[in-house]
């Protein structure tokens, strides 16, 4: 086997040696912030110097002590988001602007109202919220209902490094410089000023120091969130001094858990949550970026001397958040709120939604490293029609290609791999197929000739192509932020250019941090040079992004722009969602990494990723089939689900632990299936409404103080309420129900309880604790098939749990699955059900759409229902009526309809007496 990559990194049980990557003492540019930012740091807004614009406020503001002068520009973007840009004002050269991520915005006019002599305040957009602008020291407030919700530089953290002639062109001294950046007690070397080492790697800068940070005080704010990706809990911590959040993608096998280094996606948004009011500051960098976080809690101070009514005043708390990256300029969006779902709304607004998944995505996926040649996929494939267990996709690991070259298969283990397709197209599966960014040297690949000749690859500061390890060996690296490498990458997908692969092949980026096993970091050196001149240290984070990119857009165009796509990407940044899904990495067999997978899910969901997972079983060690079956009840209420291991671990199919431990992953995965329809119409709504599909609490009950810090338990929509098992031997747990005007049903016993309350409940190796909320209606299959292909037609059942009020209301979304008819055509169909004065009706939910279904609603399970009916009578849209049998059990109070033929697609009603 070829592989010489793996000479370079051993692929143990263990996690990586930690000393590889650096945290924050060994970050130059978070050395020369801290250094400098303990000195007097002022600057001044030059309030003569502003002009109003079409788009924007500019004005200058100006170091108290080097005088030299910054651009800064006020935005209103439409959707009462605020973006402030802050840029060198005549900087050497231009300095790097986040490209390809950002929508295209309206912008809303602000009009300046008078300030008084030393500031300025701007109003726009639609709701009650200003600009104000602070002179000396420079500060800006935002400002909504006369309260000042978020401050911009009050601690003074605005740090910005001006481009400088680079050494060998000028006659300055070292002294003299390490004393322009502040640095006389430290030598150059430490403070990485034109050269920076780590280990024996040396970063040369050829555009010497060029961090910058700012802060923001929110006030009133003591929960935030978001950040992704770092093993860590849903709520930011606190930072101490040298533990900032770091956000640089970088492959950590095995990353340990509860540390706030940075892993494989960067998404630098932040959410804040309050009582009344939800907020988030996305900051569009991509190089490396730090995040300190501190929270003043609320104090109480007594005065003594005053009344009695005025003895006691609270001071509210507040977070400070700072932001430091290596490079590029300031730019950061303000979004307002005030509700969760508003902030969800803006931050798509700026940055994509959801794409609709391909229906198959959302079954179960069976991966490891490796399946081993055509006979194993097969009897892999064979195992789950023999055990009963619904599956929809297999997946290739690089083992699949000839010595790690990607679109080439290896033919001695895949001799014919349009046949394997067959099969799998036969039982409606589908096959995935990792592609990584690394693109083996050598003159004979195709794909690394063409790449070559056309000068593709991301070069060294010598001019050369970038040369690295990785799985192929030698390997250069496809620079997919040059828009002719897009492109012509995405050609490589076409059924003529992708030797034997089919419409049933979709693709996996893995690697695409990316990973250089001799790399700093085992990753790219930040000098590298990408298209238009740039180096990879103002782009890193957002080289995977591209990939996925070039990777969807490969596949879309495949079928002439009829087929979605689907890719699972391990690097991101703000706006994969628009291509995607991905996967938590290298994760650990292990109940710790089970637990904090939740919050990890949770993170991404709230920052625009909702197709999202982790490794099922986790990806290194050998779980005992107690966890192996834990995570599978996990994963079945995730949004993707798909099993997966390293190579060296003991294969772990479903089937492979025992008959009791296969039941129950067996039930597990059957549910999932059942599930689908519901899950689907969540996916439509992240996609049309930018709801996440996977809710922390906070997210469906702002108003609950108690819900802000639950990370153990989450929403799927609005309906579910899931607490994983995440401990061995569990045998009762503590579930807390959110909302003491809700009413929650135990989906397997229909047990019910009020909310605002935490409730003990048994658990066996088979329950999955999940709770319906009452109020809700899930749309679910009545049967799990072998893939979601079979189950096209299959009926549906309706799961309603009624309100203390006697009312119900849910949603169905339904189309191909598979095309963008949905969205060219609008065929689709929207239902809506609503259960109301014992009546459940289904109503078209949105007109524009149409797609004639064959399917038939076959059951429905009214939970909450007090006293047994008399009788139940359909009634359809052409005047029909049929009374239909019934069962109700009074210990429950669950009313039971089945074997009914109500169409999907139709307008009817179902009274109950
Ligand atoms: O391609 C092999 C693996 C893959 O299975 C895994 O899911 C990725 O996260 N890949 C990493 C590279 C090697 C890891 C040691």
């Amino acid at each position: 086997m070829e592989t010489p990559g793996k000479e370079e990194i051993s692929v143990e049980d263990e996690a990586v040696d930690k000393t590889i990557f650096k945290d924050c003492s060994n970050i130059t540019f978070y050395r020369r912030q801290k250094q400098q930012l303990s000195k007097n740091n002022t600057y001044r807004a030059l309030l003569d110097t502003v002009t109003t614009g079409e788009d924007s406020t500019k004005f200058q503001i100006i170091n108290e002590v080097t005088k030299i002068p910054l651009l800064a520009e006020v935005y209103g973007v439409e959707r009462n988001i605020f973006r402030l840009k802050i840029n060198e004002k005549t900087p050497l050269k231009p300095r790097y602007e986040v490209p390809d991520v950002i929508n295209k915005l309206n912008t809303v006019r602000l009009i300046s109202c008078s300030g008084d002599t030393g500031s300025l305040i701007l109003a726009g957009g639609e709701r009650d919220l200003k600009c104000h602008i602070i002179a000396n020291p420079f500060k800006i407030e935002l400002i909504s209902e006369e309260e000042v919700v978020i401050s911009i530089n009050s601690l003074s953290q605005l740090y910005f490094e001006h481009l400088q002639i680079p050494h060998k062109h000028r006659a300055t001294t070292e002294k003299e410089e390490r004393v322009s950046a502040g640095a006389s007690q430290e030598s150059q070397e430490d403070l990485g000023l034109w050269e920076e080492k780590f280990g024996n790697f040396v970063d040369i800068k050829a555009n010497g120091p060029t961090s910058i940070g700012l802060d923001f005080s929110l006030h009133g704010f003591e929960h935030l969130y978001g950040i992704p990706q770092h093993a860590e809990s849903h709520r930011l911590k606190n930072t101490k001094d040298g533990d900032a959040y770091r956000l640089y993608n970088l492959d950590i096998y095995g990353y340990q858990i509860y540390s706030k280094t940075g892993i494989y996606g960067s998404v630098p948004y932040l959410l804040a949550h309050k009582l009344g009011r939800t907020i988030g500051i996305f900051w569009l960098n991509a190089s490396e970026t730090l995040v300190e976080v501190n929270t003043e809690p609320a104090v109480e101070y007594t005065f003594t001397q005053m009344g009695p009514t005025a003895a006691k005043q609270k001071v509210r708390p507040r977070t400070d958040v700072c932001w430091m990256s290596e490079s590029g300029i300031i730019d950061v969006f303000l979004l307002t709120g005030p509700t969760p779902s508003d902030v969800f709304k803006q931050y798509s607004y700026l940055t994509g939604t959801q794409a609709m998944p391909p229906l198959f995505s959302l079954g179960y996926h069976q991966c490891r490293w490796n399946y081993e040649d055509e006979q194993d996929v097969k009897a892999v494939d064979a195992g789950f029609d023999e055990h009963d267990i619904p599956y929809d996709v297999m997946w290739l690991d690089i083992e699949h290609t000839e010595g790690k070259r990607y679109f080439i298969w290896d033919k001695k283990r895949f001799p014919n791999p349009k046949r394997m397709q067959e099969l799998l197209r036969n039982k409606k599966r589908k096959l995935v197929v990792i592609s990584d960014p690394h693109i083996k040297v050598d003159p004979d690949y195709s794909v690394y000739a063409k790449a070559k000749e056309q000068g593709f690859f991301v070069k060294n500061p010598e001019g050369g192509d970038f040369e690295g390890i990785c799985w192929p060996g030698l390997s250069s690296y496809l620079d997919f932020t040059n828009p002719k490498v897009r492109e012509w990458y995405s050609g490589l997908f076409a059924f003529s250019a992708y030797q034997e692969s089919t419409d049933i092949l979709f693709i996996w980026n893995d690697m695409n941090e990316p990973s250089v096993f001799k790399g700093p970091e085992l990753t790219m050196q930040k000098n590298a040079i990408h298209h238009g001149g740039w180096e990879h240290r103002e782009l890193h984070n957002t080289y995977g992004f591209y990939q996925q990119m070039a990777t969807a857009e490969g596949l879309t165009q495949r079928s002439e722009g009829k087929e979605r796509p689907f890719v699972l990407s391990r690097s991101f940044f703000s706006g994969s969602q628009k291509y995607g899904a991905v996967w938590t990495g290298d994760n650990m067999a292990e109940w710790s990494y089970l637990k904090i997978s939740l919050p990890m899910l949770l993170t991404l969901s709230i920052t625009g990723i909702s197709f999202c997972g982790a490794d099922v079983g986790g990806f290194i060690g050998n779980p005992e089939a107690e966890l192996l079956v834990r995570w599978y009840q996990a994963g079945a209420y995730q949004p993707f689900f798909r099993g997966h291991a390293t190579m060296n671990t003991k294969r772990r199919e479903p089937w492979l632990l025992g008959e009791e431990h296969t039941r129950f992953i067996r039930e597990a995965i059957r549910e999932r299936y059942t599930l689908l329809p519901y899950l689907y119409s969540l996916f439509y709504c992240a996609h049309v409404a930018s709801e996440p599909v996977m809710r922390p609490l906070w997210v469906e009950f702002p108003d609950e103080l108690e819900a802000f810090d639950v990370e153990d338990e989450y929403m799927l929509g609005n309906a579910l309420l899931v607490h994983p098992v995440t401990e061995p031997r569990t045998t009762m747990i503590d579930v807390f129900l959110p909302g003491p005007n809700e009413t929650w049903y135990d989906s397997k016993t229909f047990a019910h309880w009020k909310g605002g309350c935490t409730v003990k409940i048994p658990v066996a190796l088979e329950t999955i604790p999940v709770f319906q909320r009452g109020g809700s209606v899930v749309p679910v299959k009545t049967t799990a098939g072998k893939s979601t292909g079979w189950m096209a037609n299959s009926p549906f059942g309706l799961r309603v749990a009624l309100s203390t009020k006697g009312s119900a209301m849910g949603e169905l979304y339904l189309d191909d699955g598979h095309s963008f008819q949905y969205l060219h055509q609008k065929q689709f169909l929207h239902r809506k059900f609503s259960f109301c004065s014992s009546v459940l009706t289904n109503r078209c939910a949105d007109e524009k759409g149409h797609y004639p279904s064959k399917c038939v609603v076959e059951q429905i399970l009214v939970l909450g229902f007090r006293k047994k009916p008399t009788s139940v009578i359909t009634h359809s849209s052409d005047g029909k009526d049929q009374p239909v049998a019934f069962t109700y059990c009074a210990r429950t109070c669950a009313l039971s309809l089945e074997r009914l033929s109500l169409d999907v697609d139709a307008d009817w009603e179902v009274h109950v007496r």
